[in-house]
């Protein structure tokens, strides 16, 4: 421990810390810019400079340690000036198109310049002139916008391993580019859009699809159905100023039913199907010679990264397709049938977490219900524009219920969002077919948390079943490699592309940090906890569904319309 002052105030903290970090437990910000709290320090934009007393160089508060006796200031009128200054150069060259970008308001480069106070640019304003890139149908680099701050490339580059973007050059060529300069869909991207959770400006967003929906629900025509994931439930709020991890479901489904959705439906109803179709094909699998571990095969970017990365490894995918798109072929033939609507007049949107599902929909086998399965995905940041547009105050709004039966779900499905989620549904109800017993204690806690990669061992009548979770591409590689090198006897895993799993998707709203996660994470097990039923299998409206149309887990139909292959 030792004692420092940030501004005259007296500090004690481990010598390790972060000036940056001490100066918080004094109550002070230092702004930052190419900082994010859960990537590697880089120090490029020099924005947090302080000066330290007796000491004529400043230092970056990001990057350097305190030690004893040291004394910070991080107000003077010198480093006041050398950030304006630092922020003029940037500006020189940023778009003034402030008013236009999806960042406006929200964008880290506009609220420091107005903490700054720079109105009176110093330099003459010469923008790049790079035209965003967006033919992938899924994100939007926006270059000319790039502030260099290399947030995006080390996310993709060390925390996801995919290594599309990339920096290149040095000095005042340096620039964050992907391999060849080629665009992302000729890149090894795999569309989860961890990139754009970490870019401070507009430089990397989704792309927009909200205009199809307002096409879509002013269509008198045409029957607008949508469903919601697990995790957007516990993040929306954020958009609307609520703390992290709120959860609003009532005011989400009334929302959207303002918005005009003629059907609210539940993401988690297809959740529960997934669970009874995997639980079996793991079962089948353990009962056969066929080739373990089953590997979980929710998470599109997870399923786009295995294609390129271990294209080896698919077989061991399993052949479930993901309950958004369960979701979407469920609901252009059985719910048709159950509610007497013309398949063709539906139209079907998804709100996701996730950047990635937009990729998932549009893959050309998709398409089993006869139809797309899903029409239009949206992210939880796009259903907030929504909202937003239509002027709905929504943190008023009174609470209401998803519609059945495709509304329907259970405590086994929401945890879907969070990693491990998935393994803990699966667990709870092979548990069931295997011993026929009745599963006092639904909660498989080794499955949770932030845990790069959990493993855990379960006895099903007296057969050890192991499995694994990785949460995000990273801690993926290391069970993969294993898997390859014949060094592991997992029966079962869980990758899920994001870290933190869907909760921290790359569509959740901007200003995710490990923090946010904790929150959003708590509340997902606590809407687990708090709902009536917790087993997949125990949902009314899935043993009708199974009862009325797909007969039995892994069914002809069931292979039909809730099962894929994998070209390797
Ligand atoms: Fe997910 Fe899934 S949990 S992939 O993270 O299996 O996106 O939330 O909807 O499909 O259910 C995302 C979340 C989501 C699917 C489910
Ligand atoms: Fe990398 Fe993911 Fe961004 Fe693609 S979407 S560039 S894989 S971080």
């Amino acid at each position: 421990i030792v004692t420092v002052t940030i501004n005259d105030i007296p500090v004690s903290c481990p010598e390790t810390t972060l000036i940056l970090d001490a100066a918080k437990m004094a109550g002070i910000d230092i702004p930052v810019l190419c900082y994010h709290p859960d990537l590697k320090v880089r120090a490029t934009c020099r924005i947090c400079i302080v000066e330290v007393k007796g000491q004529k160089k400043f230092k970056t508060a990001c990057s350097n340690e305190v030690w004893d006796g040291a004394e910070f200031i991080t107000n003077s009128p010198a480093i006041r000036q050398a950030r304006k200054d630092i922020l003029e150069l940037i500006l020189a060259e940023h778009p003034q198109e402030c008013l236009q970008c999806i960042r406006n308001t929200k964008c880290e480069l506009q609220q420091l310049a107005r903490d700054f106070g720079v109105s009176q640019p110093l330099f003459a304003n010469k923008p790049k002139q790079i035209p965003p890139e967006d033919a992938n149908g899924v994100i939007v680099r926006d270059m000319a916008k790039c502030v260099k701050c290399g947030r995006c490339a080390e996310m993709c580059q060390e925390v996801q391993t995919v290594g599309a973007i990339n920096t290149a050059h040095r000095s005042v060529d340096y620039e964050i580019t992907t391999a060849f300069d080629r665009p992302l869909q000729d890149s090894t991207c795999v569309y989860c859009g961890q990139c754009i959770s970490v870019c401070p400006v507009g430089a990397l967003y989704e792309q927009d699809d909200t205009e199809k929906v307002w096409q879509a629900i002013g269509d008198t025509g045409k029957h607008v159905v949508v469903q919601v994931a697990p995790a957007v439930r516990v993040a929306l709020g954020e958009e609307f100023g609520l703390p992290p991890g709120s959860i609003t479901i009532g005011k989400m489904i009334a929302a959207l039913r303002r918005l005009g959705f003629d059907k609210i439906f539940d993401t988690n109803f297809a959740a529960d199907v997934t669970i009874l179709e995997e639980s079996h094909e793991l079962l089948a699998r353990m009962n056969s010679e066929a080739v373990l571990p089953l590997i979980t095969s929710c998470s599109p970017g997870w399923i786009n990264f295995v294609e390129t990365f271990y294209p080896e490894l698919l077989p061991h995918v399993s052949s479930c397709k993901s309950p958004q798109q369960m979701f979407g072929a469920l609901v252009k033939t059985y719910y048709p049938k159950v509610a007497g609507i013309d398949a063709a007049n539906i139209i079907s949107v998804s709100v996701m977490p996730c950047t990635a599902k937009k990729h998932e929909s549009a893959r050309p086998e998709m398409n089993s219900s006869g139809y797309r399965d899903v029409d239009i995905v949206l992210t939880t940041r796009e259903l907030a524009r929504m909202i937003k547009q239509a002027g709905f105050d929504f943190n008023n709004l009174v609470g209401e219920a998803f519609d059945a039966p495709l509304g329907i779900s259970t405590g086994a499905a929401v945890i879907f969002g969070a990693s491990g989620g998935v393994m803990e549904a699966a667990l709870r109800t092979a548990y069931e077919v295997v011993t026929g017993i009745d599963l006092a204690n639904v909660e498989f806690t080794a499955a949770r948390g932030l845990t790069g990669v959990k493993e855990a061992e379960v006895d099903l009548a007296g057969k050890k079943v192991k499995v694994a979770i990785a949460n995000g591409l990273k801690n993926a590689r290391v069970i993969l490699d294993k898997i390859k090198a014949g060094q592991c006897d997992y029966h079962f895993v869980e990758i899920m592309c994001c870290p933190g799993g869907c909760i921290g998707g790359g569509g959740q709203p901007w200003g995710t940090t490990t923090a946010t996660k904790e929150a959003r994470l708590n509340s997902i097990y606590q809407l687990d906890r708090e709902m009536p039923i917790r087993k997949s299998h125990k949902n009314p409206a899935v043993k009708a569904l199974y009862k009325e149309f797909l007969e039995k887990p892994l069914s002809r139909k069931a292979h039909e319309l809730l099962h894929t292959h994998y070209v390797p």
